[in-house]
């Protein structure tokens, strides 16, 4: 890659604790979010990667997080926990309520974690692989802030609103996919602002309600949802799952919480864990076979399987180590102050 900088794992992940230290962040936080950005980069996800050390920097700066956060674990019901992350970032939260998601999803079933007052920048991925990797399929989802327009709307009501699902494969990577449902992610809107690059059509609309395919006038206007109406209600369904029904902030109150601060949203998370072997039963094996046939029928036509590209990613960046846009690397090194 022209004019990038090569970094082994190790490197980037030094890299990136050091830079949320220095401006503050608690060790455990750190540890915890220095994880899942060198996760976003070595998987080539360059918009939840590196590039959020800028996001997070700006939101200790601002005052917005609590860097010392303690979570709070309330054991709700057989089948519900629940994390108050107090206003610190998520990834601490998920580490400590994802051990009791397991176990009660391990004898119930199905059970929910539920993360409340939490601040949240990371691709979901990394946590529903982490349940795969228990044998249970996993679905997450999270709100943002305000920033995607309804479908047939112009302005900004919903927020990026991810959703993830992983299904645990006998001997393998799991099936997973996780995308926000708006048309892309913000964080891409803002890597093409970030090199002065053009978006592509049907991502978004300008101020006056005009699509746009200018990055810096999308931000000021309204992104769009993926798949028109069934994008936009799948951002409703999130805002509702992870906002009021766990008692937390919409889209729009996280935006408010904001406070112009541009810093990263607040808000709350859903998390839900399935246990195969409970759900199918004593023919588990049969139904596993028919889950790889399904898969089967997709690859063997040239398709390909969500996060597919991923796993190919990550595993060149183990080998090779990750590269990182010049300007990127030189911005996150100026957040480490003289
Ligand atoms: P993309 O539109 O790039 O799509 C993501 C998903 O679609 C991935 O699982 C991807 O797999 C899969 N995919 C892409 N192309 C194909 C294909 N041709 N065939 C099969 N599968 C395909 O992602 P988004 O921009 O929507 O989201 C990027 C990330 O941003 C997500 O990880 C999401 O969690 C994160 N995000 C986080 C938010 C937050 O508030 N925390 C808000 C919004 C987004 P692969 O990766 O292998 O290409
Ligand atoms: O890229 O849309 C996004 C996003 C919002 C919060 C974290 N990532």
């Amino acid at each position: 890659m022209d004019d990038a900088v090569r970094l082994t794992l190790s490197e980037l992940f030094d890299l990136s604790f050091r830079v949320l230290t220095v401006n503050g962040m608690a060790h455990d936080h750190a540890q915890a979010i220095a994880k899942v950005i060198v996760a976003g980069q070595r998987d080539e996800c360059q918009s939840h990667g590196i590039y959020r050390l800028i996001v997070c920097v700006n939101t200790l700066r601002k005052g917005k997080v609590v860097r010392n956060a303690k979570p709070v674990i309330t054991d709700v019901s057989p089948a519900l926990v629940r994390v108050d992350a107090r206003f610190g970032y998520s990834q601490l939260a998920f580490e400590m309520g994802s051990k009791v998601l397991v176990e009660k999803a391990r004898t119930v079933g199905i059970a929910a974690l539920a993360i409340n007052n939490c601040f949240h920048f990371s691709a979901l991925w990394p946590e529903v692989e982490r349940l795969a990797s228990e044998g249970l399929a996993a679905l997450a989802m999270t709100p943002s802030h305000s920033w995607v327009a309804p479908a047939g709307g112009t302005k900004p009501v919903f927020g990026t609103n991810p959703i993830a699902f992983a299904w645990p494969r006998p001997g393998g990577v799991p099936f997973v996919f996780d995308f926000a449902t708006s048309a892309i992610a913000r964080g891409d809107i803002e890597l093409h602002r970030r090199s002065d690059k053009k978006i592509p059509p049907g991502w978004a609309l300008d101020a006056e309600g005009q699509p746009t395919e200018d990055p810096a006038a999308a931000m000021k206007g309204a992104m769009l949802t993926f798949g028109g109406h069934k994008g936009s209600a799948l951002a409703a369904m999130v805002e509702l799952l992870a906002g009021p029904l766990i008692g937390d902030l919409t889209s729009a109150d996280s935006k408010a919480f904001d406070e112009g601060a541009n810093a990263t949203p607040c808000h709350g998370e859903l998390i839900l864990a399935f246990n195969p072997a409970l759900f199918a039963g004593p023919d588990r094996a049969e139904h596993d076979k028919r889950a790889e046939a399904l898969f089967n029928g997709i690859v063997s036509q040239g398709a390909r399987l969500p996060s597919q590209r991923r796993f190919d990613a990550r595993l060149r960046s183990e080998a090779n180590g990750v590269h990182v846009p010049r300007k990127l690397y030189d911005d996150v090194l100026a957040l480490i102050p003289n």
